[in-house]
């Protein structure tokens, strides 16, 4: 019967629209079931960190750095990695996670795109520790390119992104599910809600999410999987200089803080949530997106002058 619909243009199409109308007409249920769904998660007990183990790729900065303190200041041992660059302030993030609380911290120098230096750093935090219970998948790279830019700097994206991801989990995988531990991965709003000059990042971001979609089969319940949707969170990773765009992204489109974020990623991942949105605002995007492709596609023309700008600042 489905199929008799289907393979006619006019009755699919019908199918679509009576099924979309139904969905309108359940959405205020659905709008319910997630506030009453939100009540109990603001109870659900949060991990005590205290003594366990963390480790965190590109903590020299940004939301790493930050995470890094929050895990600090409930207590846990802390393993933290980025690359080797003269300038690097993975020392002194390493002596400040001290300062708020961390027992000890070893600090790792290694390019996560590299498989041999994800298996050193892995082993040597186990080695160090004796066990591992959160590995933080959080470094990456997202400079704007179009589809004309040298293609062949498209490629480092996908390795720091994605195989900078997958590399470290392969290798911690064993010892997680020895401490029914957690992955977060640190993929991105971008990954669902393409934007101008993002195809690349966005694209290594995506395919983290059916990466980890795929993973939580093989390895749940024993290691639970916490995917990061971030929108534009206050970092340098938005500034003019960083994006070669012309302007600083939070003078354009609305962003976060990124303490407040760093804090609710935290939170979050102790009450073992299988995705964080932040800001909640953009869930709605999403679902905008998937329900009337027009409307979203009309709020991102707004993007046009920003994309105006970058072309000519290549
Ligand atoms: N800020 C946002 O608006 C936003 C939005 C969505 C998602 N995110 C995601 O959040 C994550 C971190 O962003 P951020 O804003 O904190 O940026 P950031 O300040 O630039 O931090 C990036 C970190 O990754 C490290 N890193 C980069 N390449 C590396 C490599 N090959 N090997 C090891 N470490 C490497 C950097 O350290 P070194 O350079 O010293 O190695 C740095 O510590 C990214 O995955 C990003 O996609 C951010
Ligand atoms: C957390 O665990 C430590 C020992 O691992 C214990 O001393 C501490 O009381 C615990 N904290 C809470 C709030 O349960
Ligand atoms: C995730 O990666 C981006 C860069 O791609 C970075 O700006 C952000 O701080 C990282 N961490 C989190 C928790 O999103
Ligand atoms: C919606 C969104 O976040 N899209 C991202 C796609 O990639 C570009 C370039 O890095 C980002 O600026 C966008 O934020």
């Amino acid at each position: 019967m489905f199929a008799a619909c289907f393979n006619n243009r006019f009755t699919s199409a019908l199918v679509y629209y009576v099924s979309l109308l139904l969905l309108i007409l359940v959405s205020p249920l659905l709008l319910i079931w997630e506030l009453v769904n939100t009540v109990p998660s603001c109870f659900r007990c949060k991990e005590n960190m205290s003594g366990k183990v963390v480790l965190i790729t590109g903590a020299s900065s940004g939301l790493g750095e930050l995470i890094a303190y929050e895990y600090a200041k409930l207590g846990a041992y802390l393993a933290i990695i980025a690359r080797n660059k003269p300038e690097s302030r993975l020392e002194q993030v390493a002596h400040r996670a001290r300062e708020l609380g961390s027992p000890d911290v070893l600090f790792v120098f290694a390019d996560v795109s590299k498989v041999d230096e994800c298996r050193m750093f892995v082993d040597e935090t186990v080695k160090h520790f004796g066990r591992l219970d959160h590995l933080v998948c959080n470094a990456g790279i997202g400079q704007v390119y179009c589809i004309s830019s040298d293609v062949t700097k498209f490629t480092q994206v996908l390795n720091t992104n994605f195989w900078g991801s997958v590399y470290p989990t392969h290798f911690a995988v064993p010892h997680l599910k020895k401490t029914n531990g957690k992955i977060i991965v640190n993929s991105s709003l971008g990954a669902l809600l393409g934007a101008p000059g993002g195809c690349v990042y966005n694209a290594s971001k995506a395919a983290l999410i059916s990466f980890y979609e795929s993973l939580r089969f093989e390895v749940s319940p024993t290691v639970t999987i916490t995917i990061l949707m971030l929108g534009f969170i206050q970092t340098d990773f938005i500034t003019a200089k960083y994006t070669r765009l012309k302007k600083d992204l939070r003078d354009v489109v609305p962003t976060m803080e990124a303490e407040p974020c760093a804090k609710v990623v935290v939170d979050g991942i102790r009450k073992g949530a299988t995705y964080i949105t932040e800001p909640r605002i953009f869930k709605t995007n999403v679902l905008l997106k998937l329900l009337f492709p027009q409307v979203h596609h009309f709020f991102y023309s707004c993007f046009s002058s920003l994309v105006e700008n970058y072309k000519s600042s290549l």
